[in-house]
């Protein structure tokens, strides 16, 4: 069956929100809203597999709503909520918990990444994750979602539990009279210059909301000065820029500066060398902190703006978990009957 096109996608509210984030998810939601319905969720149930500061909790899911309104998401087309107000997404994550396999999950490297060599100590939650993620996306029968490249894997994970789920209870899905791809299977979006944003610092690290280093991470409210001084700081090569994106393999900090710049310019990295190619970073560095500045200061300022009024922010998230549940709730009556839960 075709399934109706309908996107979905999440940041969850486990630290200040950075470039990377902006880049490889918030800037690429906005377009889609012209093209499909959308669905954006501020994941606070992921946030919690680690301990998490309550208030600290509350502010960044403010900030993460506030983020995609001033990016220009529209609370009016889209549904923007945060997940632990639609109670469907725990329900739907258990079924998921005993479709999907313990191998499967063991296999996730951001799992390894984050558990480290504290395996033991770490949250269910934690380990379970991606089981969450998959209820996320497929309690709205999502096509479509826009992540950056760490979450590819969780991606094909959500797709193996929708083909186990479709397959493991087929005699059921059919017995309902629905189309034996109950689940769809999901296409990531993935594509553009700079779906894995690295550390300043180091570009062989993700940028992330849980880096140590304030001077490795571009944070969505610095304000000029601290974009500028970061960018001027960031590690580099003595070599000056190529002319040909080839010319690129081997210098990853140069490359993740010019993709950071081809992504907030809407360039692909070729057409960027045309222009800079034979420059050292002396000349590109003040050019990348100018247009980081142009895209960002304006933003940073709506965001402030709109979190000063968290009651505002409450009203859309209230207002979209209403219109999300509704979705929610037709999908997960449908789960209990395949599943054989008497209602
Ligand atoms: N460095 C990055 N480059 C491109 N995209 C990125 N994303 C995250 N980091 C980068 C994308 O942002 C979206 C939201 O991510 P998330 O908050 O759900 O989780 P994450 O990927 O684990 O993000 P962080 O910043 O690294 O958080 P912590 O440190 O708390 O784990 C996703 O689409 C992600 O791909």
């Amino acid at each position: 069956m075709a399934f109706t096109n309908r996107v979905f996608s999440g940041i969850k509210p486990s630290g200040d929100l950075h470039l990377g984030n902006y880049l490889g998810a918030i800037r690429r939601f906005v377009p889609l809203q012209e093209q499909m319905a959308c669905i954006y969720c501020v994941v606070d149930m992921h946030a919690i597999t680690v301990w998490q500061d309550p208030a600290d909790l509350r502010r960044w899911t403010h900030e993460i709503a506030a983020a995609y309104i001033a990016a220009g998401l529209d609370p009016e087309r889209s549904i923007i909520f945060n997940q632990s107000q639609v109670a469907q997404h725990a329900e739907l994550a258990w079924v998921f918990n005993c479709v999907a396999r313990m191998g499967w999950m063991a296999r996730m490297t951001q799992f390894k990444d984050k558990a480290g060599k504290n395996s033991e100590n770490v949250s269910l939650g934690l380990f379970a994750y991606p089981s969450l993620m998959a209820a996320d996306i497929l309690l709205y029968k999502a096509t479509h979602v826009p992540v950056g490249e760490d979450q590819k894997q969780h991606l094909e994970l959500t797709r193996d539990i929708a083909a186990k789920f479709n397959n493991d209870f087929a005699t059921s899905i059919a017995a309902g009279g629905h189309d034996a791809e109950f689940f769809p299977s999901t296409e990531p979006m993935i594509a553009g210059p700079a779906t894995r944003v690295m550390s300043l610092r180091d570009g062989s690290k993700k940028m992330s909301k849980s880096e140590i280093s304030d001077m490795a991470t571009i944070y969505l409210m610095d304000d000029a000065d601290e974009i500028a001084k970061k960018i001027r700081k960031a590690k580099t090569d003595p070599e000056p820029l190529p002319s040909e994106a080839k010319g690129l393999q081997g210098r990853p900090e140069a490359s993740n500066l010019v993709g950071i710049y081809a992504a907030l310019s809407d360039r692909d990295i070729d057409d960027v060398l045309r222009e800079y190619g034979g420059q050292g970073f002396g000349g590109f560095k003040p050019a990348l902190a100018e247009l980081a500045v142009e895209v960002l200061a304006p933003q940073a300022a709506e965001m402030r703006r709109l979190v000063a009024d968290p009651g505002q922010i409450d009203a859309v998230l209230r207002n979209g978990a209403e219109r999300a549940r509704e979705i929610a709730a037709k999908t997960m009556a449908e789960v209990r009957d395949i599943v054989g839960f008497v209602r």
